[in-house]
């Protein structure tokens, strides 16, 4: 029986794609920077099936290219050259929520908006939050350790992980479920299969450790003339407003583009910069400290304080729309790094002239998360295989001593700078890491390593 025939045996024909018409939104990512075409997409329905079908293409020797909410930015969730996408979306059962614990067991699917409202209804909060909550999913989040605005406080998807269910590429299944805060036996598996974008395993369940639900929240956005300003600004928010709970920058220049293409309305008189702050806390209404503290940093005019929920939507979206209006310009280049916070508005300053010198015309458009020293820097204009401009983004950033990638992971964007960031050394431990789990190299070929196997 050949391959296909074989797959949708183990999960139904209905659910083994081949149609081109039906594979299509599978096949390419968000941004419509990578694109390549399946052999099939599979969805199975059970950890049970996952393995089989894990099974299966270990058995034929083909690629196999796990999929969650297919919103990851680097191109490691699309097949590049006829793989099998193997689509984790079926497993969106919420198994438990463990109230008491503070504790959730979801299948890899789950959405997070599906897992907030899960945890809210119990008390609890899930520890990551990011735009794109209505599509990405659990085990998605997990395998590309995604951060999100909320990293400052709770530390990014790693962190949130307290149990797992994971199936190698021979069909093993391994499971630790729900999982303990305090488990110190052997090596910490559910902790290494955050951030390995689907190269060791494919994640199907996971036990989320939750946090305390803040119910009583503040937004914040301030304007600041220059990023050294703002990056003082975020310095003493961040020592000062103890119920800090996001911290994010932009720029007019993005302000512009979110104006244009998300109808939103500046909050002020326009600035150079923006910071959105904010503040969350389970008794007092956080609103009164909040403001406090952006005056006493001297935001003066130039800031608005929301307290009720449709105010806080609206200045959320000025950022959150980013990455809409980005896209709805052109085929972004999508460079995201992260400095130490005290070279973080030279970064700022100096990204957009390293893009100008290779090419004069392109529109380079940054905003991110400061408190993480984490920048998102968006190039409209160059097509998006010309190098060029990555080049000179990342080398700016190793420059300042910073991180290729700070929370989008490697695909298939970043493999060729993940050594000249991290050193050989380390690359070829991960390599070790990779070749003992996967021998075949079946598991998503060509993201993190050029050669998986
Ligand atoms: C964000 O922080 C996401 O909005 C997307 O990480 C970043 O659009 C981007 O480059
Ligand atoms: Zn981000």
């Amino acid at each position: 029986m050949n391959l296909v025939a074989r797959l949708a045996e183990i999960v139904g024909t209905n659910h083994c794609l081949t149609d081109p018409d039906l594979r299509a939104s599978y096949e390419t990512d968000w941004t419509r920077r990578w694109s390549g075409p399946a052999l099939a997409v599979v969805r199975p329905g059970s950890t049970d099936e996952v393995a089989a079908v894990l099974r299966a293409c270990a058995d034929a020797g083909v690629g196999v290219v796990p999929q969650g909410g297919n919103t990851g930015l680097v191109g490691g969730s699309v097949p590049r050259d006829g793989e099998v996408v193997l689509s984790l979306r079926r497993l969106d059962a919420i198994e438990e929520v463990d109230a008491g614990a503070g504790e959730m067991t979801a299948g890899a699917g789950v959405t997070l908006a599906a897992a907030q409202s899960a945890a809210r209804a119990a008390g609890w909060e899930v520890g990551v939050d990011f735009g794109a909550r209505d599509t990405a999913t659990i085990g998605g989040m997990v395998a590309t350790n995604a951060g999100g605005v909320n990293v400052l406080r709770h530390g990014a998807m790693r962190r949130q992980v307290g149990g797992f269910e994971a199936v190698l590429a021979d069909g093993t299944v391994l499971r630790r479920l729900p999982g303990m805060p305090k488990d110190n036996t052997g090596y910490d598996i559910g902790g290494l299969l955050a951030g390995s974008e689907g190269t060791l395993a494919v994640v199907s369940r996971v036990g989320l450790r939750l946090v305390p639900r803040l119910a009583r929240r503040a937004v914040g956005v301030i304007g600041v003339d220059a990023a050294a300003d703002a990056v003082a600004a975020a310095g003493r928010l961040r020592r000062e407003l103890g119920s800090l709970l996001a911290l994010e920058l932009f720029t007019d220049d993005g302000l512009e583009l979110v104006m244009r293409h998300a109808s939103a309305a500046p909050p002020f008189d326009r600035r150079p910069m923006y910071l959105l702050i904010e503040a969350g806390s389970d008794e007092a209404d956080p609103t009164d400290d909040l403001a406090a503290a952006l005056n006493e940093i001297g935001a003066g005019e130039a800031a608005v304080v929301a307290s009720d929920p449709t105010g806080r939507d609206r200045l959320w979206q000025l950022r959150e729309r980013h990455t809409e209006a980005m896209n709805a310009e052109g085929v972004p280049h999508k460079l995201d790094v992260s400095v130490p916070l005290t070279r973080y508005a030279e970064l700022v300053e100096r990204a957009p002239e390293a893009v100008r010198a290779v090419d004069p015309a392109a529109r380079t458009i940054v905003y991110g998360h400061i408190a993480d020293g984490n920048l998102h820097v968006n190039v409209l204009g160059p097509p998006p295989d010309d190098e060029r401009v990555d080049d000179a983004v990342f080398g700016l950033v190793l420059e300042l001593g910073g991180s290729v990638s700070a929370e989008h992971g490697i695909g298939v964007a970043k493999v060729d700078w993940l050594i000249r960031d991290r050193g050989e050394a380390a690359v070829s431990a991960m390599g070790a890491i990779k070749r003992a789990w996967d021998p075949a190299g079946i598991l998503n070929p060509g993201v993190i390593f050029r050669n998986a196997a």
